[in-house]
């Protein structure tokens, strides 16, 4: 049985509490709460500066287990002209990833868990130096209000499951991953009447964070290379797409 309403413990609040509803709920609340706790973490030493474009900032930190590559991945960004809200919803709704991703060969929604947790099967273009990827993630959208004044944070978790219907089947190999885009919402000179609110007095603030394991050894130089190479090129892609697809839209605060 899975449908019992529970209430669990997070070190964030002492006492949050979560309505079960699917097998994976405790999952998506752990982790949704590790990334809002260390999304705020200041960049500190061994953190590597690696691109710097504009406003994004794209740090590092070399990390190696058992001779494969997993480097965490942080980046900082702020776009003009769209909330937080846009960028989470054109991130996570599957209808426009093809639009954007260019990294993927494919991508397939193979369980809806609840309207805003579904779960993903995508097979990776072979930009890897190495066999080809593929990966099965949960992914969970959330809007959390912190006051009453402030505009409500946005964030969108890609996080890996093992999945009866997404068999890991040789020569494929499976992407470990815990990907986390964070989003706030800042309103810059707000008019007195909310209404009078346009696209250039709104920024949104973005952190994105990956921490991927490639799931097999991969040459570490040739890897590294790849990760400096993408990332940039994937957020300014991503970002430039829901700048292009928001314009004449009315703001989805
Ligand atoms: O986050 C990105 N895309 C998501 C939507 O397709 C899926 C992503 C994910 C990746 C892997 C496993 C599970 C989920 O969150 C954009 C990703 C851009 C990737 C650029 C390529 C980086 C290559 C470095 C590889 C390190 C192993």
């Amino acid at each position: 049985k899975i449908n019992d309403a529970a209430v669990v413990s997070t070190p964030n609040d002492g006492n949050t509490s979560v309505n079960r509803k699917h097998r994976l709920a405790y999952d998506v609340e752990r982790v949704v709460q590790e990334h809002l706790t260390y999304v705020r973490e200041e960049i500190s030493d061994g953190w590597d500066l690696i691109h710097q474009e504009g406003e994004m900032k794209v740090y590092r930190r070399e990390v190696e287990e058992n001779g494969i590559v997993v480097d965490p991945l942080k980046i900082f960004h702020s776009i003009k002209g769209v909330t937080g809200h846009e960028i989470c919803h054109y991130f996570w709704d599957y209808r426009y990833r093809m639009e954007w991703e260019t990294t993927l060969d494919s991508t397939k929604i193979i369980e809806v868990l609840e309207p805003d947790t579904v779960i993903f099967f995508q097979m990776h273009k072979r930009v890897w130096p190495a066999a080809q990827r593929d990966s099965c993630f949960w992914s969970h959208i959330r809007c959390i209000s912190n006051s009453e004044e402030d505009q409500p944070t946005w964030l969108v978790v890609n996080y890996t499951t093992p999945h009866h219907l997404a068999p890991i089947k040789s020569p494929h190999v499976r992407l470990v991953a815990n990907v986390a885009l964070i989003c706030e919402t800042i309103i810059n000179e707000p008019p007195l009447n909310i209404q009078d609110i346009k696209r250039e007095n709104i920024e949104c603030k973005l952190t994105y964070v990956a921490f991927v394991n490639p799931g097999g050894w991969v040459p570490s130089a040739a890897l590294r290379s790849v990760a400096k190479r993408e990332y940039p090129r994937f957020l300014k892609r991503f970002t430039s797409y829901v700048l292009e697809q928001t314009r004449d839209k009315p703001i989805l605060f």
